[in-house]
């Protein structure tokens, strides 16, 4: 090759390589650009999404509506009569506690919509629904909670000093949760005569000291998986099942209730495997057990195979 040529050769490389390492700056100024664009867009749509959301203060009152969001930061929340969210979305953070007074009800209810309940407590964070008498709380003080036609996840949430803790008649999952010192049940699924189908799960949840029935299900279309509890102390029933489609009961811890530990008020008969029962003896856990042997137009409950001893996973993980 000629010089000249060479030169040209070696010089067009050069230009090229310069070329190319200015347009790969404009190009990486491009994409820092969009970059730099990109999450001021996201930014401004977090913000916008914040916005969208109102955070309540106590007292709480009459109803309310959208995306409801109550903090730690404002509670505790005040409630003197029933206060209704409705057709919505709510979220409710760990740590809050509702001060709930004069027999009030709170529900949770999508009338026009469905609707969405976050409830989300920790172990050592729970969200609490109580008394307002907070020094010398009774069983009564307040109504109930009502979840209804509202999807809803509630996670180490405390239910106690109500006429009847909670009633649920909605797709809900209950994890880690206490119901206890309600005058009458701590837990109701379902409603009687509906014929609104849902599935309602019950797991590692302590269900005791209440002076009625630990949990009644009473739902015609209700689903029920409950597993992993611990139900006992309670007074009439640990647990009743009077109507449901399909109910699964599991390696729960179910003894020490005054009463029966379960009653199997429906007509159906019932299965309820693998569970503790506070004894080995099956003639003695059948007595605890309200069933055809003591009540003719009830279903039995067949509770074979029993656990020999307690399940150490069960109640709050
Ligand atoms: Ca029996
Ligand atoms: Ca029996």
């Amino acid at each position: 090759m000629m010089m000249k040529t060479k030169i040209l050769v070696i010089l067009s490389v050069i230009f090229a390589a310069v070329a190319l390492t200015l347009e790969s700056g404009v190009y990486l100024g491009h994409i820092s650009a969009i970059k730099k664009r990109a999450k001021e867009l996201k930014e401004y749509k977090e913000e916008e999404e914040r916005e969208k959301w109102e955070e309540l203060v106590s007292p709480l009152s009459g109803s309310y509506s959208g995306k409801i969001r109550l903090t730690k930061v404002n509670s505790p929340f005040q409630v003197n009569d029933n206060v209704f969210f409705l057709d919505g979305e709510v979220e409710i953070e760990a740590g809050v506690i509702f001060y709930i007074a004069n027999q009030a009800d709170v529900w949770f209810e999508g009338r026009n919509v469905e609707s969405a309940l976050r409830i989300e407590g920790t172990e050592s964070l729970p969200v609490k629904f109580t008394s307002s008498r907070s020094n010398d709380p009774e069983s009564g003080d307040w109504n109930r909670v009502v979840i209804v036609n509202c999807e809803a996840d509630v996670n180490y949430a405390i239910f106690e000093y109500a006429i009847n803790g909670l009633r649920v008649s909605s797709d809900v999952n209950i994890k880690n949760s206490t119901f206890r010192y309600n005058l009458s049940n701590g837990l109701i699924v379902g409603e009687s005569g509906s014929s609104v189908t849902h599935s309602v799960e019950i797991t590692h949840c302590n269900i005791s000291n209440n002076e009625k029935k630990g949990l009644l299900v009473v739902g015609p279309r209700s689903t029920a998986v409950i597993k992993l509890n611990v139900i006992s102390s309670n007074g009439t029933a640990g647990l009743e099942t009077k109507d449901y489609d399909d109910v699964t009961i599991k390696q729960n811890n179910i003894f020490d209730n005054e009463e029966y530990d379960l009653v199997n008020s429906s007509s159906r008969d019932l299965d309820a495997p693998d569970n503790w029962w506070g004894t080995t003896d099956t003639a003695v856990i059948d007595n605890n057990i309200e069933d055809d042997d003591e009540v003719t137009t009830y279903g039995s409950v067949d509770f074979d195979p029993i656990s020999d001893s307690t399940f150490t996973k069960a109640g709050l993980e």
